[in-house]
């Protein structure tokens, strides 16, 4: 069996998505996903330019050494945008094994070690009342777990909150396409938002009582003693995790948070390879890996970060927002689904237009995903359809103080 092409596909039904599809001599296709919110030109020139010419006459099921050859062979490691790449490429040999084989990637990994995977939805409002409809919205669609985010007084907008009430049905998506060719200024106050969020959590719980599994997303926003003592005022709310506490280019400084705080943290999003979770890992200081197989070189790292973070008692919690396209999703669900230290996926659900262009094996039942048990990945792509949504320049916003100072969106 041999690769005969390796072509890009770029399609923004609701925002913009970069797909691989990868073609063998009988005829069998396996697709890979390259979304890199903000940079999606640039994956898709690495993967046309630099990528796909290399690919042509390579055994497909050399799924192992392809991936070594793309990221050894390419002499320059690591980064989103080479990791986004030979991310695509490891999912669609993979999508190929499973096709070849007639099973589910899952099946491939290991099989299921569970019936469906846990969820999670972004519950957001700007006030208590609209907060406590979205959670109440998300909690009637099945969810057994929310997100929490809320506006912040003083602060004019705020990651993950609508600025206006989403239409009756349309789910909260923040990552529209048509955000315009230039990023959009946001502000922030971090002792505003460690003064709210602790009374936010305080009327979650008084409403909806102890049980409901509640997460917060950071977002990279604080210093780590501020992420101490955010960790340590939620305790008494019992969160599932705290996302993103501090930026985490420096591991060590997650050693300091922990000291504080007994609420679980989760990392990761933003990381590339194994190497930005070493010292998360070894020294456990953090409770789940929150990669996405589309940022993180594929499903074949995947599931060997969660092979390390299983020493260490360390679950996943892949990261599943809209800009993972219906194809990395699916990837994560298929590890998510084999792995045992299974903790939580995201499900931020994609749009009707979206699913116009991908076609997809995937349930969302009684509060859990499963992938399917379509061969392979279990997702197909539409390229008449996709052709029918150009690339839109869409960037995601970016964070000054109050000042003027740059700060992490
Ligand atoms: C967020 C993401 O889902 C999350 O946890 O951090 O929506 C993030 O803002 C986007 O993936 C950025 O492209
Ligand atoms: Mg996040």
């Amino acid at each position: 069996m041999k690769i005969i092409s390796a072509t890009v596909i770029v399609t923004s039904p609701s925002r913009n998505f970069v797909t691989l599809k990868i073609t063998t001599d009988d005829g069998v296709t396996g697709l890979g996903d390259a979304t890199l919110n903000g940079r999606e030109l640039a994956v898709a020139a690495y993967l046309s330019e630099h990528v796909a010419p290399l690919l042509t006459g390579r055994d497909p099921h050399r799924i192992e050494d392809t991936w070594q050859f793309l990221y050894r062979g390419g002499y320059w490691r690591r980064g989103p945008v080479t990791m986004a790449a030979i991310a695509a490429v490891d999912m669609a040999l993979w999508d190929i094994k499973g096709k070849v084989a007639n099973l589910p990637v899952y099946q491939l990994l290991g099989g299921a070690s569970r019936n469906g995977l846990q969820t999670y939805g972004h519950a957001s409002g700007r006030d208590l009342p609209e907060l406590f409809d979205s959670i109440r919205q998300h909690r009637e669609l099945g969810f057994t777990a929310v997100r929490i985010q809320t506006a912040i007084p003083g602060v004019r907008a705020v990651y993950g909150v609508a600025a206006q009430p989403q239409a009756s049905g349309e789910r909260y998506d923040y990552e529209p396409a048509g955000r315009g060719a230039y990023p959009v200024e946001e502000d922030w106050d971090t002792r505003a938002y460690l003064r709210h969020l602790p009374t936010v959590f305080e009327a979650v719980r008084n409403e909806f009582g102890p049980e409901l599994p509640l997460l917060h997303d950071g977002h990279h926003r604080m210093t780590p003693i501020q992420a101490a003592k955010l960790g340590k005022s939620l305790e008494p709310y019992d969160l599932f995790w705290l996302e993103d506490c501090t930026p985490a280019e420096n591991q060590d400084s997650l050693r300091l948070v922990r000291q504080h705080t007994t609420t679980p943290l989760a990392i990761g999003e933003v990381f590339n390879t194994v190497w930005d979770f070493q010292t998360l890992i070894r020294e456990q200081l953090i409770d789940y890996v929150r990669a996405a197989s589309t940022h993180f070189g594929g499903i074949s790292p995947l599931k060997k970060v969660m092979d390390f973070a299983a020493q260490h008692q360390i679950k996943s919690g892949f990261h599943g927002p809209t800009d993972v396209s219906p194809v990395g999703l699916a990837a994560q669900l298929h590890v998510g689904l084999a792995i045992h230290n299974f903790g939580i996926q995201e499900y931020m659900e994609h749009s009707a237009k979206t699913n116009t262009v991908f076609a997809q094996s995937l349930t969302f039942v009684d509060g859990l995903l499963h992938p399917g048990e379509q061969p392979g990945l279990g997702v197909e792509i539409d390229e008449v359809a996709a052709a029918t949504f150009p690339y839109q320049p869409a960037y995601l916003p970016y964070n000054r103080l109050n000042d003027g100072t740059m700060h992490d969106w």
